[in-house]
């Protein structure tokens, strides 16, 4: 039997950081759906941030992605948010939505278009610096659409060129993680599209590289707690970006789709003792809302994602290595079925009352009367910066 008062410990201690740009408007590119309410500034984003953390009490940071966060200036930024009662988290760069980058950012074969994106992400470690985060966050939209557009491997090398620069004007505190996804917005090729080639750019960069997955970045049918299995042992997992797809990079809610996935992610972080903060993989969500009132959805994520980790602590681990070992396929299988069908809302709303917190998030919030009045009060909300 799992050690419950280990387990309460363990789930207290557990954080997971939001995105800023989850709750501005955001859409398909068909339509953006404008919400009453939403953010018409960084400073309000994290606001909102600051009352998801106030309610579940494991969210105390928050995800910047720039220029989306621009501000004049990022340390009284930072400031802002520490009065709050929250951080500043990972530093996202955004070197997809400017004209220039249409055959590539850091990959492009024009070498102005490659310094200029390479700037940007000089510019993120300067903002780190001032905001107190940790992590540089970098994704590449950078890819081909045709065969024969542009050379694959050149493109490889531009790609370490622009990551070395970035990775030696890090402080000895900060970090690089560095995002892959399979395709879009390029379809045939794209320079980042796997986490091998995510981790063989770290290998190459130095330990401070580490690899972020974003669980809806992969082929249908991957084996992701494989990949986390696999990062762990060479420690080269840094961070998820937690989401939930049916299709493609649908961005739902974390542990929307497949709860079962997210749980058998959550085991493998458990089985490798890496849950704890002090080990440093930062815990994100990277989502949208494009339909339902954004606060409450990303509350509501965030108590999935507790809900996946705490039955994941509830794996009997000395009756499944018995099992295992014993070549019990069967009762292994049933070890951690069981912890998946456990019922772990009542254990979570003790965790939540022994931190002074109510036990229903999410009820709370909606009783709290916050959410109307950011409705009467802001007028003219923000969009993340997506689906334009
Ligand atoms: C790209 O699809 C991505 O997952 C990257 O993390 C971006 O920074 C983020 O979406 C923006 O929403
Ligand atoms: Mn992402
Ligand atoms: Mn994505």
């Amino acid at each position: 039997m799992a050690d419950l008062a280990a387990v309460k410990r363990a789930l207290a201690a557990q954080r997971i950081e939001t995105p800023s740009w989850a709750f501005g408007n955001s859409g398909t590119r068909f339509k953006v759906f404008a919400q009453a309410g939403v953010p018409r500034s960084p400073q309000e984003k994290i606001a909102d941030a600051a009352v998801v953390h106030k309610f579940t009490g494991v969210a105390p940071t928050v995800a910047l992605h720039i220029p989306w966060d621009k501000v004049d200036d990022y340390r009284a930024l930072g400031e802002y948010a520490a009065s709050l009662g929250i951080g500043i988290g990972a530093i996202n760069t955004n070197v997809f939505q400017d004209d220039d980058y249409k055959l590539g950012s850091v990959t492009n074969p024009d070498a102005g278009i490659r310094r200029k994106a390479t700037d940007h992400l000089l510019e993120a470690v300067d903002i780190m610096d001032a905001t107190g985060s940790r992590d540089l966050k970098l994704w590449f939209s950078d890819g081909i659409n045709y065969p024969g557009q542009d050379d694959l491997r050149n493109r490889q090398d531009r790609l370490a060129a622009a990551l070395r620069e970035a990775y030696d004007r890090l402080g000895d505190h900060q970090r690089i993680l560095l995002e892959y996804k399979l395709f879009e917005p390029a379809f045939y090729a794209t320079d980042v599209p796997d986490w091998g080639t995510s981790y063989a750019h770290c290998v190459e960069l130095g330990e401070k590289a580490t690899v972020c997955i974003d669980t809806g970045h992969h082929a249908p049918g991957t084996n992701i707690e494989f990949i986390v299995a696999f990062l762990l042992r060479q420690k080269r997992l840094g961070a998820f970006d937690f989401n939930s797809r049916f299709y493609a990079d649908d961005d739902l809610m974390a542990g929307a789709a497949d709860p079962f996935q997210l749980f058998r992610i959550m085991y493998e972080i458990v089985r490798g003792d890496a849950l704890d903060p002090a080990y440093g993989i930062n815990f994100m969500l990277d989502q949208c809302h494009n339909i339902e009132t954004k606060i409450p959805a990303i509350i509501r994520s965030v108590l999935n994602v507790q809900e996946a980790t705490a039955k994941a602590l509830l794996v009997d681990r000395a009756a499944l290595t018995r099992a295992q070992n014993d070549g019990n396929v069967l009762e292994a299988n049933s070890v951690l079925m069981d912890a998946y069908n456990t019922d772990v809302r009542p254990l979570l709303a003790e965790v939540r009352a022994d931190l002074g917190l109510d036990p229903d998030p999410v009820r709370a919030y909606r009783r709290s009367g916050y959410q109307e009045r950011i409705v009467a009060e802001r007028v003219g909300g923000q969009q993340a910066g997506w689906g334009a």
